[in-house]
Formats: C-alpha cells, sequence, structure tokens
C-alpha cells in the first residue's frame, strides 16, 4: 500500500509503544506513528540493457533485483527512487502492496507493510511491460538462515606450477590432456563468479615442450558444461591453432597432433564464439616451447597471467557475479586479475625469493582486451625477453614491459633486497580493481644497496 494510505492501516501497524517517533504524517492530516524494522532502498536503473531495481544501501547496495530478506511480522519499509527517468512503480501483489508511479529522475516513494506470512514473494514494477523487461525481483519472509557467504571452488592458478625444464634432451612425442569446464570459483572473500577454464584453474596449465616436440592434444569438454569450448594454440601451426579441430560439444572429447615449429613462451584461448567471452570467462592459458638444450637454469621460475572479468555487480560488491555483455562490449572490466582471482598472488599462494636468487617469470596476458604495462614495484628486470622471444638476445635494465592480449614475456631478474615486492600493471587504475601479486623477498638486509633510517610502511611496496 501506498505510504498515503497509511492512517487506513495503523490499526494494524500499531506497534503499541509511545515511544516511537512519527516517520511520516498521512496525507489526510492524521499524524501516523510506526517505525519499520526493516528498510530498503531500491533505485530503478538499466543494467546490461535491462531494467532492473537496484539496491542502494545496505548488504544489497550494487545488486541487481536484490533479494529483500525480512523476519516474519516485521514492518518492512521500502523506498523506490527513481535512477532513469521513465515511470516506474513497486507492487508486492501478495501484500497488496502498490506504490505510486515516480515519473522523473530523482523522484522517490515509498511502500511499508507487515510481512505477516511466510514465504517467498516477487515484487516488480506493474507498468506494462516493465517486469518482462527485468524489474522484478524477490522478497523472502521468514527466519532469516545465517548469512552464507558465497563459496565456490578455488580456481586460482599457483604460480609455482611451471612443469619441469626441459633441459638437454631431444625432441619427443608428448600427450597435453586439457578439461573445459564451467565451475563456480571464488573471486574473492565473499564473492563468486562462475568461471569457463581448462582444468579447472585460470589461468589453464602451463604447457612445457622444446622446439621439435610432437604434441598431441585432447581436449575434453565436460558432461556438465552448457557450451561448446576449444582450444587455439598460438604455438601451433595448422588451422585455427587447433581451434578448427576441436570445438567440442559438452562431453566431446576432440585430439589434434602437432610439431612445435618455433620456440617461444605463447597463449592458448579457447576460440569458441563469443570468443571475448570465453576468454574472459578464464579460458587461457600458455605452453612453453624451449628453444634446444632449454633455457638458463634460475632459481626461481614463476607462472602469470593477466585477465579481465566484466560483471553486472561492481567491484566490492559481495555474493555471486554475473557476466555483463554490455560491459564486455564497451571493454570496461570490473575486475582485473593476475592468475584468475583477486587474492590468488597475495592471499592463495605465496610467492618468495631468497636475497641473491635470481626469479624469472613468464608473463601472459589473457586478457581478452587490455594490453598490460607490466612492472614490479622496487624491481628492475634485468632481462626481458620481449613479446616472448626466446632466441634474440633480450633487452637489459627494463622498467616496465608492454604486453598484448594473446602476447607474453618472460622477464628475469635477481632479487637483491629483502622486502615486499608488488606484481602491477602501471595502467594504476586496474590496481583499485583488484590487480596485484606481491613477491617475498628474504634474506639479510643489504644496506650497501638500500638503506633507511626510516620506518618501513608495510603497506606500500616493501
Ligand atoms: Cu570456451
Amino acid at each position: 500500500m501506498k505510504v498515503s494510505q497509511l492512517s487506513k492501516v495503523i490499526a494494524t501497524l500499531l506497534l503499541g509503544a509511545s515511544a516511537l517517533s512519527p516517520v511520516y504524517a498521512a496525507h489526510d492530516g492524521s499524524a501516523a506513528t510506526y517505525r519499520p524494522d526493516v528498510t530498503f532502498t531500491l533505485r530503478t536503473d538499466i543494467a546490461d540493457g535491462k531494467l532492473v531495481f537496484m539496491g542502494e544501501t545496505g548488504d544489497i547496495k550494487g545488486q541487481v533485483n536484490p533479494q529483500l530478506m525480512v523476519p516474519e511480522g516485521a514492518v518492512v519499509q521500502i523506498n523506490l527512487v527513481n535512477g532513469d527517468g521513465a515511470i516506474h512503480d513497486i507492487a508486492i501483489p501478495q501484500f497488496g502492496v502498490d506504490s505510486d508511479d515516480i515519473t522523473g529522475k530523482g523522484a522517490s516513494t515509498a511502500v511499508v507493510f507487515r510481512a505477516n506470512k511466510k514465504g517467498e514473494f516477487e515484487y516488480l514494477c506493474t507498468l506494462p511491460g516493465h517486469k518482462q523487461a527485468g524489474m522484478a525481483g524477490k522478497l523472502v519472509v521468514g527466519t532469516p538462515v545465517a548469512k552464507k557467504k558465497a563459496e565456490g571452488l578455488n580456481v586460482a592458478q599457483d604460480p609455482t606450477n611451471v612443469g619441469k625444464p626441459v633441459g638437454k634432451r631431444g625432441p619427443r612425442k608428448l600427450t597435453v590432456d586439457l578439461e573445459t569446464t564451467e565451475v563456480v570459483g571464488q573471486l574473492a572473500d565473499g564473492t563468486t563468479y562462475k568461471y569457463w577454464t581448462f582444468n579447472n584453474k585460470v589461468p589453464g596449465p602451463f604447457i612445457r615442450a622444446r622446439v621439435g616436440d610432437t604434441i598431441t592434444v585432447n581436449m575434453s569438454n565436460a558432461k556438465d558444461s552448457q557450451m561448446i569450448h576449444s582450444v587455439d594454440f598460438h604455438a601451433v601451426t595448422g588451422p585455427g591453432g587447433g581451434a578448427a579441430v576441436t570445438q567440442a560439444a559438452p562431453g566431446q572429447t576432440k585430439s589434434f597432433t602437432f610439431k612445435a615449429l618455433n620456440p617461444g613462451l605463447y597463449v592458448y584461448h579457447c576460440a569458441t564464439p563469443m570468443v571475448a567471452q570465453h576468454i574472459s570467462n578464464g579460458m587461457y592459458g600458455m605452453i612453453l616451447i624451449e628453444p634446444e638444450g632449454g633455457l638458463p637454469e634460475v632459481d626461481r621460475e614463476f607462472y602469470v597471467m593477466q585477465g579481465e572479468l566484466y560483471t553486472v555487480q561492481r567491484h566490492g560488491v559481495q555474493g555471486e557475479h554475473e557476466f555483463s555483455l554490455e560491459k564486455l562490449l564497451d571493454e570496461r572490466p570490473e575486475h582485473l586479475t593476475f592468475n584468475g582471482t583477486m587474492d590468488a598472488l597475495n592471499k592463495t599462494y605465496k610467492m618468495e625469493s631468497k636475497v641473491g636468487e635470481t626469479v624469472r617469470i613468464y608473463f601472459g596476458v589473457g586478457g581478452p582486451n587490455a594490453t598490460s604495462s607490466f612492472h614490479v614495484i622496487g624491481e628492475i628486470f634485468d632481462r626481458v625477453y620481449n613479446l616472448g622471444d626466446l632466441t634474440s638476445p633480450p633487452l637489459q635494465n627494463v622498467q616496465t614491459v608492454s604486453v598484448a592480449p594473446g602476447a607474453a614475456t618472460m622477464v628475469e631478474f635477481k632479487t637483491e633486497v629483502p622486502g615486499k615486492y608488488i606484481l602491477v600493471d602501471h595502467a594504476l587504475s586496474r590496481l583499485e580493481k583488484g590487480l596485484s601479486g606481491v613477491l617475498h623477498v628474504t634474506g639479510p638486509e643489504q644496506p650497501d644497496i638500500f638503506h633507511s633510517k626510516e620506518k618501513i610502511d608495510p603497506n606500500s611496496g616493501h
């Protein structure tokens, strides 16, 4: 019912206590005295091309058509603010609730009712076609279940999963098994996303071979997938890099064999339309084709890939995040990741090195859209194998390296001074969308290289 009709229902809302503060004066002049037990504020909005109710404050902030959870018997107030300028209202037919129409941006209304029966009820906009266009959600009345944090699989790839160096061995035959899956993964603490993956990890497995190897790829699409998937290796010379022969429906396995003709560090990815969506959702990885005789030995090797996620929900909002086609096509990612999730290289896995050791990072961009300006704060890359070219002499003494989507680089540096070294894309707005990782360097202080009388700020790099 409308707030303007409140006086008629005051009898049912009388909460008995004279201490209740007056919240509204009913339009007919009689004073209405009540205090809602629960208040929600929704804003009409357009998200992902649909009309929606958007949570405006509190726990539901940023959620599209949020579920409104209230205890049985509670007096519920729902405020509605017009955010898009069209005519809207909000109604809960099963409670006889229907607000005034609100016209024009910024206009607002409110409904108040007692949630006197348990169950799930629909709230919606009753203007013709608006429910069909997306303006409907659920009101859940009942003992609120202890709030469950959104939980998913750990899809983050361990950066130390780099396989075995090929060493001095000759060419041989290898088999690579890949499974494409669609799984709910933990994007951040309290936040999940439905990822599409190779082998349940983002990025997929680091595949390591040498030039001249003959590699058979068996790609199985999991039975419970909804989509067709495939794989295109940039290290393959042949139709679609393999994608032309691996379009596999759920439950199917497709295979091909290729000879690795060119050494280098290469990206692989799903190449099923819409390719950008499959890549964004997590379907990328790298294959290293080592040159004859292998790569020079180093102390530590890490596998790091950058990716983007496009979600309806804004970065930082808790709960389940859904894919947004609109944001993907506009190239407006909500989240940027190293190794698939917000916490992969900060909390889930620890990248470590000791003073005096040499670190190598295999760095690639799955993307699908953003070029990375890869940088390690407080370090200088001693060697950069630019563009993933492992056979030309490396660049030396480089601060930041540009890595395009579908491209890779190999960087090496000696860790001379202990501290926390943060991996970033130097397009630093992306740091605010989750893009960072930490390399912990332990060992004795090296005052001849770096010293200060000041205290080290634990939050700023070292
Ligand atoms: Cu795919």
